[in-house]
C-alpha cells in the first residue's frame, strides 16, 4: 500500500505536504509527515512496527496506550501543582479514522501515528556535559513517571529482552550453524570477539544473580534509553521527553542506567569505525548521573546503588553480544546498510566495555560520590 494512502487512514487534519523517512532507528521504519492548512502546520510520526522483532505488535500498541495514558494524567497533575521547572512532554497516539490506535495494512503490518514533540531534537551523539546532564534528568524523570504504574497493565513486549543469559544462549545456538562457523573461521577479528565473550560469561550474569538473591527488584523501565531517544528542548536546552516507548515494561532500572550511559558516554557513537576514538567519557558519566539523581536519586536503595557499576559494564557487553550474534546469524534483527555493519557495531561496544573495565576504580569512585 502507498504510504500516503496508509497515513490517510489516520485522523490528522490538513493536507499532507511531505512524507519522508526519519531518524536512525535500528528496528522500526519511521517517517515524518507534514500537514498544512492555510494558517498552520502539523507534524506527526508514522511508524511501522517491526514484526520480526516484536512478535505481537498489537500488544505493543496496547502497552503504549496504557503507558501514555498513565503518564499524560500524571504530567497534567504535576503541571497544575507547579511541581516541575519545565513542561515535560510525551508523544500521544493519534487514532485512525475508525478510532483505533493502529492500522493493519494488506500485508498484516501494524502501523501507528504519534505526535511529534515540536521545537525539540534528539541527538545521535552526546554534545557535552550539559547535554549529558539533561539526558540523565530526562531518564530520571521518566522513571519517576512510570514508577507507580501497575506492572500487570503492560504485556511483555519482547520475551527475553535484556536478559543477558538468554542472549548468550542464542549466541551459542547460532555458533552451531555452518554459516556462523564459516563467518567466524574467516576473520581474526570475529575470533577475537568470540574470545572476548568467553572471558566474560560470568559477568553476563551479574544482575540476574542479584535479582535471584533478592538484592534487586524489577520496577517499570524504559528498555531503550539511548541518547537518540531523549528529546532536548531547542529553546532551553533542557530534556523534555523520552521517546520510543515500545519496550516500557517491568525490568531492572539498572538496565536503563547502563544502557543510557553506554550510549551517552561514548561520544564517538555506535557506528564509529576507528576504535581508537571509542572511550568511556567519565565527565559525561558524572554529568549524566547528577541529572539522573536529581530526579530519581530519592528512590534508589543502597543495594541498587551497589550494582550501578556492574550495569555500566554489562550493557555494552550485552549489546556487543547482540550485534555479534546478529552478524553471525545473517543480520536478521538489527537493520544494516553495509555487510559488516553489525560486526563493527559489536567491536565498538566491546571496546567500550574494555574502556569501562580499565577505568573501574575511577568510575566506582564517581558513583560513590552521588
Ligand atoms: C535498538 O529502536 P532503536 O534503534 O532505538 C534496540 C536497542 C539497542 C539499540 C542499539 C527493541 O533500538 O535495544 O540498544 O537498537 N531495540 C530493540 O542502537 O531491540
Ligand atoms: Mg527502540
Amino acid at each position: 500500500m502507498e504510504l500516503s494512502i496508509l497515513i490517510n487512514k489516520f485522523n490528522v487534519k490538513g493536507r499532507l505536504v511531505s512524507l519522508q523517512p526519519f531518524g536512525n532507528g535500528n528496528i522500526n521504519d519511521t517517517f515524518l509527515a507534514i500537514y498544512r492548512n492555510t494558517f498552520s502546520e502539523t507534524q506527526v510520526i508514522l511508524q511501522r512496527i517491526n514484526r520480526a522483532v516484536f512478535p505481537r505488535p498489537e500488544e505493543i500498541m496496547q502497552n503504549m496506550h496504557e503507558v501514555t495514558k498513565h503518564c499524560h494524567e500524571k504530567l497534567e497533575a504535576d503541571a497544575e501543582s507547579g511541581r516541575d521547572d519545565r513542561v515535560w512532554q510525551m508523544p500521544r497516539i493519534i487514532k485512525s479514522k475508525d478510532s483505533k490506535d493502529y492500522v493493519v495494512d494488506d500485508k498484516g503490518e501494524v502501523w501507528r501515528v504519534i505526535t511529534r514533540i515540536m521545537s525539540a531534537h534528539a541527538f545521535d551523539l552526546a554534545q557535552g556535559p550539559e547535554h549529558a546532564m539533561e539526558c540523565g534528568a530526562a531518564l530520571g524523570h521518566f522513571h519517576y513517571l512510570i514508577s507507580d504504574m501497575d506492572p500487570a497493565s503492560v504485556k511483555d513486549p519482547l520475551p527475553g529482552f535484556h536478559i543477558t543469559s538468554q542472549y548468550l544462549a542464542a549466541y551459542d545456538r547460532t555458533l552451531e550453524s555452518a554459516d556462523a562457523k564459516e563467518l567466524l573461521g574467516a576473520s581474526m577479528e570475529a575470533k577475537r570477539m568470540a574470545k572476548f565473550i568467553e572471558e566474560r560469561r560470568d559477568l553476563a550474569l551479574c544482575l540476574e544473580r542479584a535479582e535471584a538473591k533478592g538484592e534487586l527488584a524489577r520496577r517499570m523501565f524504559h528498555g531503550d534509553p539511548k541518547v537518540n531517544n531523549i528529546m532536548i528542548d531547542d529553546v532551553t536546552g533542557k530534556g523534555t521527553a523520552m521517546i520510543d516507548l515500545d519496550t516500557v515494561s517491568p525490568g531492572l532500572i539498572h538496565i536503563d542506567f547502563g544502557d543510557a550511559l553506554r550510549s551517552i558516554c561514548n561520544p564517538a557513537g555506535e557506528e564509529e569505525t576507528n576504535l581508537a576514538k571509542v572511550v568511556f567519557d567519565e565527565d559525561l558519566c558524572t554529568a549524566f548521573c547528577k541529572g539522573y539523581m536529581r530526579e530519581a536519586g530519592a528512590f534508589l536503595t543502597d543495594a541498587e546503588r551497589e550494582y550501578l557499576f556492574d550495569s555500566i559494564r554489562l550493557l555494552p557487553f550485552e549489546l556487543g553480544l547482540r550485534f555479534f550474534q546478529d552478524y553471525l546469524a545473517g543480520d536478521v534483527y538489527f537493520k544494516v546498510k553495509q555487510p559488516e555493519q553489525n560486526l563493527n557495531r559489536a567491536r565498538v561496544q566491546f571496546r567500550l566495555c574494555e574502556s569501562i573495565e580499565a577505568r573501574e576504580r575511577s568510575i566506582r569512585n564517581l558513583l560513590k560520590k552521588l
